[in-house]
């Protein structure tokens, strides 16, 4: 008989397609918590895409439910203003709130979250924090302040939470800060969860 931790991985804390399926995936990860994949004595990262997404502002042809979710849009294509796969808000320079704009993106399982990759088009860097939602307590995310170095166009902002930050969660939001390139729009691709894929 096999071990019942040799199958195919398994995600932590996924959330199956219906409850029943929801559930044995639970009792699957807690039988085989903590072990993690490895390739070369490396643990095995999983990234997550997100399935929905809201905005304080957009560019009403460009919907955040539209342009946010999903995977990266590949190529040099996404670097631009006129783009279909990116957000943008719907002023270069938002009018309001210091032109902070926040993005919300929702995930369909819940990472413990190691890392966050924001995937920027047009005039990058102009993240400047993130909130990270824990389950079961959606009115008081980890804060998490950011320095944004991203200059390449499209460009990736990687962010490695520090252990003490790393909490399960399926939601977080990302605060831009349209006034960071005066004129113009800052856009976002989209953003991504890490977490170390585990073996069931
Ligand atoms: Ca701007």
């Amino acid at each position: 008989m096999s071990h019942p931790c040799a199958d195919p991985p398994l995600r932590r804390r996924g959330r199956g397609p219906s409850a029943l399926a929801s559930l044995a995936a639970l009792a699957f990860a807690a039988s085989c918590e903590g072990t993690i994949q490895t390739h070369d004595g490396q643990p095995e990262w999983a990234e997550q895409f997100a399935v929905g997404a809201t905005a304080t502002s957009f560019d009403l042809s460009l919907r955040p439910e539209d342009t946010l979710p999903g995977p990266p849009a590949q190529g040099d294509e996404v670097c631009g203003t006129d783009q279909d796969e990116a957000w943008r808000a719907e002023f270069a320079d938002h009018p309001e709130g210091d032109g902070l704009v926040t993005l919300t993106l929702e995930y369909a399982a819940e990472y413990l979250v190691r890392k966050i990759r924001v995937y920027e088009g047009a005039n990058p860097g102009a993240v400047v924090q993130i909130r990270l939602y824990e389950e079961g307590d959606p009115n008081q995310p980890l804060i998490i302040a950011v320095e944004d170095p991203t200059s390449a166009c499209p460009g990736v902002l990687e962010i490695e939470l520090d252990e003490a930050e790393q909490i399960p969660s399926s939601r977080l939001a990302v605060v831009i800060d349209t006034t960071v390139h005066p004129g113009a729009f800052e856009e976002i691709d989209t953003v991504t969860l890490w977490d170390y894929e585990v073996r069931q």
